[in-house]
């Protein structure tokens, strides 16, 4: 033991490690198995606030939402086997959605290990799939060395989720260890010979689409890319659920290759003859199930930039695989000489969008595209607006405006219950930014509890529940395959507007389109967090298709 360093227990060490990496915010549900660390989080309070939510799902999409909006990983704390379980949901969206997170889950002393001890489970073997690394940490003194390692595999290449294990005799004990200094993410820049043919290519290119997106992003990167665009003159679309790294006011904007896609922006993608692809791993969801590029060698010259060698190669053979961080990447991709113009294409790519943007009428009192349209409006340009999985967030992405770096913060991975914990966590982190929730009314209740963290922590969100009294999505794939044979997807719902009164907040109800807005500024001026209910007709199913037409279609084709 060395005699200049103070004796801390294993709680407070751990804490101590967080701390000096930077972590200002960590969020989660205590448990009996952590007590230490809850200790140690004591003397840091200052320092390092320890959001408490009310059930890990919602605490580990905070942790995840607050690793988008900050770019800084999120850090979780479960409790053992419960907790951990509970918490699983925002650790596969961190993994899918490529963003940096630590996640701390509390384990039976080593004293009990493998007797199935209470609560005990084997996270390496759990959490495998779902994380870069899950690993337990076995002795005290060496926490610096485990939290640092965790941060570099965290945030480099393609970021993702680390869990690390606690165990409880661990935690409690003593070391003299001294403190890591804070992590430093390695940033692979482009070779110069790749740029070079990256170059050439543009310049034979005749129909060219850059498409950006996936995790490791930054504003810099993201504001760069679009000063590149405009002085080259290229189109540019945005992968699933990635619209906030372009303004889509710009000239250059093409709009979102995901779900609900665009049918000219599909055909743009397919007719391109180059494709530079920034980021995006070319999943289901952006490639329309592997349909718009040709699996394994896609018909269009593919230039794939990604930051993860291994996402290179792995679905698409690129014609020029380039790994760099995007950072470095466009400070490159500005230096090139770009000889070609795309003029008339640039300018057809965002006329298309700008036209698909437009809402359109639907059936009901509530037009709900309007809605989003006067959000797209009137919300200042960096309110966030958080979203989960379900139909209802077609509209949106479909009718809302993404205007600059980090407004849009929803899960690639399609997991329901996001909208609400991803707010509360977007104001906690911005307290000065609008913050937007938006579900649906299976969605809301699937973490509608952390509108009580909302409260205690004063994050004054707006959610607007859009309700048609059903889990939506499933009964449109249910009319399209089994017409008229309604199952397992209908809701009976509580008075949202009463759930948001219940805790304090201020609730609503709109049922006409021109009761939204001095409602929505109600809600703001309560200076609480609020409910708005959207009672949609349940007849619109999606943004241009209604339930009784898919029906009909279904059945003709029967
Ligand atoms: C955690 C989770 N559970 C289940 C699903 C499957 N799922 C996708 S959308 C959806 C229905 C969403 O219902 P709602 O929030 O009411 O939105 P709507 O589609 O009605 O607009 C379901 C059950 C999912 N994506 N995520
Ligand atoms: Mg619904």
């Amino acid at each position: 033991m060395k005699a200049d360093l103070k004796t801390r227990h294993g709680g407070r060490i751990l804490a101590d490690a967080l701390a000096g990496h930077g972590v200002r915010t960590a969020f989660g549900v205590p448990g009996e198995s952590f007590l230490p660390v809850l200790d140690g989080l004591h003397d840091l309070k200052d320092r390092l606030k320890f959001v408490i939510c009310r059930q890990e799902g919602g605490a580990s999409y905070m942790a995840e939402a607050w690793a988008k909006l900050t770019g800084e990983p999120g850090v979780l704390f479960v409790t053992r086997g419960p907790g951990a379980t509970n918490g699983s949901v925002g650790v596969h969206t961190a993994f899918q959605d490529s963003t940096p997170m630590l996640v701390f889950v509390g384990q039976v002393g080593n004293d009990f290990v493998e007797r199935e001890a209470f609560q005990e489970v084997d996270y390496r073997r759990m959490y495998g799939p779902l994380t870069k690394w899950a690993t337990q940490i076995d002795r005290a003194e060496r926490i610096p060395e485990y939290v640092s390692h965790a941060f570099h595999v965290a945030t480099s290449g393609r970021p993702g989720p680390v869990l690390l294990a606690l165990p409880e005799d661990m935690l409690f004990s003593d070391a003299a260890v001294a403190d890591a200094p804070r992590y430093r993410t390695p940033r692979p820049a482009p070779a110069p010979a790749d740029m070079r043919e990256l170059e050439k290519l543009l310049n034979a290119a005749k129909n060219p689409l850059v498409i950006i997106g996936g995790g490791g992003w930054t504003r810099r990167a993201s504001e760069g890319l679009q000063a590149w665009a405009a002085s080259a003159g290229i189109p540019v679309g945005a992968s699933f659920r990635c619209q906030d790294y372009f303004d889509n006011r710009h000239p250059n904007y093409a709009g979102d290759v995901g779900i609900g896609l665009n049918p000219k922006l599909a055909q743009r993608v397919k007719d391109a003859d180059l494709l530079l692809v920034i980021g995006a791993r070319l999943g289901e969801m952006t490639t329309s199930g592997y349909t718009l590029l040709d699996v394994p060698v896609p018909k269009q010259k593919l230039v794939h930039v990604h930051a993860g060698p291994e996402e290179l190669g792995r679905v698409y053979q690129a014609t020029l695989p380039i790994n760099s961080n995007y950072e470095e990447f466009v400070v490159s991709l500005s230096q090139l000489k770009i000889q070609k113009e795309w003029k008339s294409q640039t300018q057809s790519a965002h006329s298309d969008y700008l036209a698909w943007n437009k809402p359109i009428p639907m059936p009901g009192k509530l037009q709900y595209g309007e809605v989003i349209a006067w959000l797209s409006q009137n919300l200042p340009e960096d309110a966030i607006v958080t979203n989960g999985a379900g139909n209802f967030a077609s509209w949106l992405h479909r009718h809302f405006q993404y205007k600059g770096w980090r407004t849009q913060l929803a899960p690639t991975s399609g997991s329901m219950g996001y909208s609400v914990p991803a707010a509360v966590a977007a104001k906690i982190a911005a307290p000065q930014r609008t913050v937007v929730a938006i579900a649906g009314d299976g969605e809301f209740l699937m973490n509608g509890q952390e509108f009580a963290t909302a409260m205690q922590y004063g994050a004054a969100i707006v959610v607007l529940v859009v309700n048609n009294g059903m889990y939506g999505t499933i009964r449109m794939h249910q009319e399209r395959e089994y017409p008229a044979r309604v199952s397992g997807t209908e809701l009976t719902n509580p008075d949202f507007a009463a759930y948001a009164r219940a805790f304090g907040g201020h609730g609503e109800t709109v049922e006409r389109t021109a009761e939204f807005a001095p409602a929505f500024q109600r809600a703001l001026a309560s200076g609480n967090p609020a409910i708005i209910e959207l009672r949609i007709d349940p007849e619109a199913i999606t943004p241009s298709a209604t339930l009784t037409g898919l029906r009909a279609a279904a059945q003709a084709k029967r």
